[in-house]
């Protein structure tokens, strides 16, 4: 096996049982996307490469990392955008080589290169993972956060943005004459809707007369995607480089599963997404509502009770039998019922499939990775659910654990004491908040609930909410374990 040579296009010859698309040619670059991490790689990219290999199209890829990631975008061009993705089923894992992604860019690095794509009339989508923070956004108004230090810059600096908001107005104001398609695929409620909101507004801090062009002109679909994708590991590129016997710098697992339900609206045209399986619909909100509560939900909850507990990936929690009762009635009981699904949608093999994925022993997604950047998910995954119960009068003490568990995890240490970093946008205010308040559940939850950015008024002011999360944050505190045991039955 010669695994110090590097995967290259070169090399594809010798590994026709690993191409994910054998039949083939290179397409011109159709795409750009913001964000080039391995979610991207393992989803959107291995649609977009189906959909080409299928039907064609000049839908090639341009990723971009915004964290200025030169090694990233050096060890994918010293493979020619070549990687691999390892997906890891339950009893078998399967290697294949993706092509689609034709050039790596870094900001704030390649900025002319950059916005040299971005302006060039072949560029027909501009998609985005950028997690939530990505979208600058003001929690309160749904506009953009006119008091983020980034997006200051970016208002003072309109030619050198550093934010997404900043990159797409400054790109737009180019392309009058026609527009590219603005795709968000992050785990965001209408998604595509909070996009254009970020954008106009601060479009209309700049130039009220674009603004309005971009709200009328400008097509943002909303889009539901989902696959379960780890950060890569040594094992990853051990086992890319036995199968390919040629070193991946850079391979992506993730699990077999995926999906990704689409809004219809590209008037600048896309790929033929639905030739790799994705659904093309009119409305996402039902789908995209019922993911977010039901995964990422349930995985937050996960999350930051194996933190406290000691669980260190999902598929260890979940086969913990309190904590397996506690997830699976949380669903049941506390979530399905805030959903409206249509007919056809049966939510209660969604959530048996659920449950079997996050036992997936192959996986190892290590909850760390999961309670990152709290702040932002939070709202999104489980407090809507909660306003919701709470409206229709109903009980959600699961759900306020997973709230109690995430507060008690910004004490920065597990039941057992040992330590672990709180990565969060918002860290150091909630963990001098946190450290402030003192152990008393009372009082952290009343330092925790001013947070007017993660806790709307109604629902910190709520008697009903504040009693269920300090019942909660009571019996976390005799042991996460006997809390997870407690709530389970
Ligand atoms: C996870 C998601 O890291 C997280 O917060 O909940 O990345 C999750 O794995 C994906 O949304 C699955 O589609």
């Amino acid at each position: 096996m010669n695994t110090e040579s590097r995967l290259c296009r070169k090399a594809l010859t010798s590994l026709t049982d690993h191409l994910l698309s054998p039949a083939w040619r290179d397409p011109d670059i159709g795409i750009v996307h913001l964000g080039i991490g391995n979610f991207h790689r393992a989803h959107q990219a291995i649609y977009t490469e189906e959909a080409v290999a299928g039907a064609g199209g000049e839908w090639g890829i341009c990723g971009v990392t915004l964290q200025g990631d030169v090694a990233k975008r050096d060890a994918l061009a010293a493979q020619e955008g070549l990687y691999s993705v390892v997906e890891r089923g339950p009893d078998a894992e399967r290697v294949t080589v993706v092509r689609i992604l034709r050039e790596v860019l870094a900001l704030p690095y390649d900025r002319a290169a950059l916005f040299a794509r971005l302006a060039d009339p072949r560029v027909r989508i501009v998609s985005l993972t950028v997690t939530e923070k990505g979208y600058c956004r003001d929690g309160k108004t749904g506009d953009v956060d006119f008091g983020h230090p980034d997006i200051i810059h970016d208002l003072a600096h309109p030619a050198e943005p550093k934010t997404v908001p900043g990159i797409l107005v400054a790109a737009l104001r180019e392309r009058r004459d026609n527009p590219f398609t603005v795709l968000s695929c992050d785990n965001l409620m209408h998604n595509g809707a909070a996009l254009r909101q970020v954008t106009c507004s601060f479009a209309n801090a700049i130039d009220p007369a674009l603004g309005e062009w971009i709200a009328t002109a400008v097509a943002f679909p909303s889009t539901m995607v989902d696959r379960i994708v780890p950060a890569t590991s040594d094992s990853d590129r051990v086992s890319a480089a036995t199968a390919l016997a040629h070193a991946d710098a850079l391979p992506v697992p993730c699990e077999p599963f995926r999906q990704w339900v689409i809004e219809d609206c590209f008037p600048a045209g896309r790929p033929e997404w639905e030739l790799a399986g994705a659904q093309l619909v009119s409305d996402v909100a039902p789908f995209e509502l019922a993911k977010l509560r039901m995964l990422n939900g349930t995985h937050s909850a996960l999350a930051y009770l194996s933190m406290l507990a000691g669980f260190e990936t999902i598929d260890a929690a979940i086969r913990e039998p309190d904590m397996h009762r506690l997830i699976h009635s949380m669903m049941t009981y506390e979530i399905i019922p805030t959903l409206a699904m249509p007919a056809s949608f049966d939510t209660l093999a969604y959530r048996d499939a659920l449950l079997s994925r996050y036992a997936n022993p192959a996986l190892k997604h290590r909850c760390a990775q999961i309670a990152m950047d709290g702040s932002q998910k939070i709202p999104q995954r489980l407090l809507g659910a909660i306003a919701t119960r709470i409206e229709a009068g109903q009980p959600f003490a699961r759900l306020a654990l997973a709230i109690a568990a995430w507060m008690v995890f910004l004490r920065g240490h597990a039941d057992d004491g040992s330590h672990y970093e709180i990565k969060d946008p918002l860290a150091d205010r909630l963990t001098s908040l946190v450290a402030a308040a003192g152990p008393l559940p009372e009082k952290r939850l009343n330092a925790l609930l001013s947070m007017r950015e993660i806790f709307p008024a109604e629902l910190a002011e709520n008697l009903v909410f504040q009693h269920a999360v300090t019942d909660a944050l009571v019996a976390i505190g005799h042991g996460a374990r006997s809390a997870i045991a407690q709530y389970a039955r």
